[in-house]
């Protein structure tokens, strides 16, 4: 079996987001043909987008996956599903999102999935997480995420102490 090494960001900011999260983290580390590998810590987030609603918990996980990136979609969908994500607004709240940050050195561009995440590379939330998993990490590019986090702008990013 072929493994490749996954990032899936998680954030909420509904319905105990806290809660929503580590929800979440137990789904995925119990998914088929993977492995949770480590876990960030738990960060408080401003929202970017519309500022009428509640701040986000955001976080990350670091997967060992057999599955194909399309396969670890199909189920990252499913979990949000089952946690009861509704679309509401374009950049709206909601209760739970779990997006495929980085498959492996995988690069690519589909309807339903883009490798690495088209929006990472701006947002603290996203990148502080990855910085907590793997230090050294890179983008396939050969970009380093800690220089793109050196870089974003800032996002009022606060772990939580008590997570
Ligand atoms: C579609 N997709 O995207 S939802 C899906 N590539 O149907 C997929 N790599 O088919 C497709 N991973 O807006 C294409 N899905 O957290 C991918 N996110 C891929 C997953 N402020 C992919 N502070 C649409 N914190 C899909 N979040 C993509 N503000 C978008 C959910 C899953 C993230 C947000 C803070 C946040 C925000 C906004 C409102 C901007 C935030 C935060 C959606 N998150």
């Amino acid at each position: 079996m072929t493994s490749n090494v996954a990032y899936i960001g998680l954030g909420s900011n509904l319905d105990r987001p806290l809660d929503q999260l580590r929800k979440a983290i137990v789904s995925l580390s119990s998914l088929p043909q993977c492995r949770l590998l480590g876990q960030s810590r738990f960060y408080r987030s401003r929202a970017v987008g519309p500022a009428d609603q509640p701040d986000y918990v955001n976080a990350a996980v670091r997967l060992e996956t057999g599955l194909s990136p399309i396969a670890l979609l199909d189920h990252l969908q499913h979990i949000e599903n089952q946690q009861g994500r509704v679309r509401h607004i374009r950049w709206g709240a909601r209760t739970l999102d779990l997006d495929m940050l980085l498959f492996g050195d995988c690069t690519m561009t589909t309807p339903r999935l883009t490798l690495p995440h088209p929006e990472m590379a701006n947002r603290d939330f996203v990148l502080q997480p990855l910085l907590d998993l793997t230090p050294d990490l890179s983008l396939p590019d050969g970009r380093r995420i800690s220089e793109l986090r050196r870089q974003c702008p800032d996002n009022h990013l606060v772990p939580l102490e008590d997570a």
